[in-house]
């Protein structure tokens, strides 16, 4: 199987027939905290986002109004990134996140008072309009035409059973916008998503302690370096020059034995270089997903030695909708939604007028409550120092 010249590593391994149980290379060591010349390394190596320059100057605007309103501000991250194969993507590797965690829990921190800055996957869920999109809440099951009034217009209405929620929902949105509260950010890739992570945590700098990062998107543990990527469209066969003309030969299929292995690097982790280095003033939270329940309050821990900063919050894949662990230095806090109220599944008929308990409305809360202990005690050292 064969790609074009810029994809050397894939193009070797794809021809081979390595045993399969050489695919993951067990002898890669555990993921070690991002230094400063990883940092250099990773952003020198790989293209910042095109837009990275427009978001940066958005962004300067934004943290600079809530500055002046003394607002404190969070910056959430939202959704999955992806890892592209090909520099022209046709191909990438994904991840579960639809962004529930981070567009239910910005709803909850305006609520509270903040500014959103919401770092999210292009085309996941947003706040506010996320109770009215995707597939299991088709926008269009909320409308229904409004009896004529005798003229030829056509009306739209909302039925009857939603509009009061309906109405709650847009008022808050309506808000957000009106008071310039909420500052949408796409990604996609990884790199995408590192670059805009460090560059909003710098232009957050002037907040100090009124900033927040609240990590709910899903990262990449590991990604195709730049020096790697095809160029084009990885290819099903060979390809061979004949007479002038490109010849496919050599097909893959079942039988032939090959295989499409795919090379990937670890993600540097750079949760550490934005805790000492690029947020240092900051309150940092994180998220650890795991499926293994076993294994998840062992790995916030590890995950807040390795980073020291401030909280971990740890879910489980199967529960993450109605129960998350609070993991910090003193102790370890599960917080559950009541027996019974778990999240439904959401669908038109379920949401007619109430809103399903969210466990976010338990986590920013807490959170918020934790922010401001911490603003509190920095205020409280910096008076008798
Ligand atoms: C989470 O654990 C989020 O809570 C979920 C939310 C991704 C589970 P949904 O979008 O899911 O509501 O369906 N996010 C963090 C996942 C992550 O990548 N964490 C990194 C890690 O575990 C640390 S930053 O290593």
């Amino acid at each position: 199987m064969s790609t074009d010249g810029s994809s050397i590593n894939t193009a070797h391994r794809t021809q081979s027939s390595p045993a399969i149980e050489n695919a993951i290379d067990r002898s890669a060591p555990t993921f070690t905290a991002a230094i400063e010349k990883d940092e250099t390394t990773y952003f020198d190596t790989n293209p910042p986002p095109p837009e990275l320059e427009e978001f940066s100057r958005i962004a300067e605007e934004f943290v600079n109004l809530h500055c002046s309103h003394q607002r404190r501000v969070v910056l959430v991250t939202s959704g999955g990134t992806t890892v592209p194969l090909e520099n022209q993507t046709v191909r990438f590797i994904d991840n579960f996140s639809a962004g529930t965690r981070g567009a239910t829990s910005a709803e909850y921190f305006l609520e509270a008072g903040y500014a959103v800055i919401f770092l999210h996957r292009q085309f996941s869920l947003l706040p506010y309009s996320r109770h009215y999109s995707h597939s299991t809440n088709c926008f269009l099951d909320f409308l229904a035409e409004a009896p004529t009034d005798g003229s030829s217009r056509n009306t739209i209405v909302a039925r009857d059973e939603y509009a009061a929620e309906m109405i709650s929902v847009l008022r808050k949105y309506k808000h957000a916008k009106r008071e310039r509260l909420l500052l949408l950010l796409p990604f996609t890739t990884i790199t995408s998503y590192l670059f805009l992570l460090r560059e909003l945590a710098m232009k957050m700098r002037p907040l100090g302690g009124k900033s927040l990062f609240y990590l709910a998107a899903a990262v990449s543990d590991f990604f195709v370096p730049r020096e790697r990527m095809a160029e084009h469209k990885i290819q099903s066969g060979e390809f061979a020059e004949k007479d002038g003309e490109m010849e496919f030969v050599n097909p893959a299929g079942p039988g032939s034995g090959k295989k499409l292995i795919i090379d990937l690097d670890p993600v540097p982790k750079f949760l550490k270089r934005l805790v000492e280095s690029w947020a240092p003033d900051s309150m940092i939270v994180s998220f650890k997903l795991e499926t293994d329940p076993k294994l998840l309050i062992k790995k916030c821990n590890m995950a807040l030695k390795r980073y020291s900063h401030h909280l971990v919050i740890g879910n489980l894949l199967q529960s993450r909708k109605h129960e998350v662990v609070f993991v910090d230095k003193e102790s370890t806090h599960w917080l559950r939604l009541p027996q019974g109220t778990e999240e439904n599944t959401n669908s038109v008929g379920k949401f007619a007028g109430r809103r399903d308990p969210e466990i976010e409305a338990l986590i920013v809360p807490e959170v918020v409550r934790r922010h401001g202990a911490l603003i509190w005690h920095v205020v409280a050292a910096t008076r008798s120092s």
